[in-house]
């Protein structure tokens, strides 16, 4: 590796080092902190050559069916080691670091955009993927944006980062008054006051949040103003006295059960607590937006790291959940679009129609592109998430 990007490699490690324990406080995921488990694989194969019958993934939790892993084992007599994150800053800072020992991850488009940059990634071998084809062309023109050529990576699934509300707690908290379709709901301070007794949370992440508030604010999310930074960080910190917690994933069981009221999260796991409580049979109901002042829009891509143990195993995996059916599951299961057009096809109605999974042209509309922050950025961005979840 040159040496230029060797020092750029060791300020980023440092970055997102710093970046994950900004953002974990003590919160990171079982799960997370262990790398891929060794010692499992078999002795040998059964060509000589070949890679032995064993996979690494590192995936967002409840990203996948109940069946998607057992099924590609038994099929390909592969062993997968699956493990969970719930923040694109955690992956990183794995990524970064090098010997991870992942065979397959799924980072947020922007944040690939600046790993593939580093050398973090494997170009893919299309070669290898036959039912690449299946892939929705409007999507991968768009996530070209991130990344070029669609080298390194495929697209899995997309959404957005928005809010999910509990419709009865709110309408007793805020009544009529309530912006159900503003990220004034939880922004401006005069409604967030009034939903912290019934629970206010946000996602544990520094861009999507200080993102969501500069759109809120008029601002470019993509700015790197350290003004536009300022004036983001100060509306957060208004706010903050009223938050109950900063975590990606625990919202969607609260929601479900009425732990908490009003969350900042993504589509899919908004739509999951929707679920979760309407199959409890419990009362809560769950409704998700898309404010009308836009949101970022997120492709979560399925890449191979460059040091990946397995990348022939990687590339038969990426190929398999490429297949329709095998996607068109995993979206019915935990609520997210995938960017396989062929997929529809395998889609029940109920899905496929539910307009807050696949959103309409007019919702669409408000998505707005992240691209990735500079490493300078980003550690501005950090150490103002540290003195917003701090108090300080
Ligand atoms: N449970 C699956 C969560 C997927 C979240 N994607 C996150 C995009 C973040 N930018």
């Amino acid at each position: 590796m040159p040496m230029i990007q060797r020092a750029r490699r060791r300020d980023l490690v440092t970055l997102a080092l710093t970046a994950a324990m900004a953002t974990a406080l003590g919160l990171a995921m079982a799960s997370c902190g262990s790398p891929a488990p060794r010692g499992t694989e078999p002795a040998g194969s059964d060509k000589p050559g070949a890679e032995p019958r064993v996979l690494n993934v590192y995936n967002w939790s409840d990203y996948v069916a109940p069946e998607t892993i057992s099924r590609f084992e038994k099929e390909t007599g592969i062993k997968v080691n699956y493990d969970v994150y719930d923040t694109n800053e955690v992956l990183e800072t794995k990524l970064l670091t090098g010997h991870s020992g992942y065979d397959v991850v799924v980072p947020s488009a922007f944040f690939l955009e600046r790993q593939a940059r580093e050398g973090v990634f494997l170009p893919l071998d299309k070669t290898k993927l036959t039912n690449y084809h299946n892939l929705d062309k409007d999507v991968l023109r768009r996530v070209s944006l991130n990344d070029p050529d669609n080298r390194y990576g495929v697209p899995y699934m997309w959404q957005a980062t928005g809010i999910g509300y509990n419709i009865d707690k709110v309408r007793a908290a805020l009544g009529d008054d309530a912006p159900l379709d503003s990220w004034a709901l939880v922004f401006d301070p005069k409604y967030a006051s009034k939903l912290a007794a019934c629970g206010l949370t946000f996602v544990d992440s520094p861009p999507e949040v200080f993102d969501s508030a500069q759109i809120y604010l008029g601002i470019d999310p993509n700015s790197e103003r350290i003004e536009d930074l300022a004036a983001a960080e100060e509306l957060v910190k208004k706010v903050r006295p009223y938050v109950r917690y900063f975590h990606s994933s625990q919202y969607i069981n609260d929601l479900a059960n009425g732990e908490v009221c009003v969350s900042i999260g993504y589509t899919g796991d908004v739509l999951m607590a929707r679920d979760r409580a309407q199959e409890a049979g419990n009362g809560v109901k769950i409704a998700y937006i898309v404010p009308k002042e836009g949101a970022i829009f997120e492709v979560d891509m399925l890449a191979i790291p460059a040091d990946a143990p397995h990348p022939d195993n990687a590339h038969a995996f990426l190929n398999y959940i490429l297949r329709p059916e095998v996607v068109a599951e995993i979206s019915t299961f935990k609520k997210y679009p995938s960017g396989n057009a062929a997929a529809i096809a395998f889609l029940k109605p109920e899905i496929r129609d539910d307009k807050a999974i696949y959103p309409p042209p007019e919702i669409v509309a408000r998505f707005k592109d992240h691209r990735a922050e500079s490493l300078t950025y980003t550690r501005y961005e950090n150490r103002a998430w540290t003195r917003v979840r701090t108090g300080r």
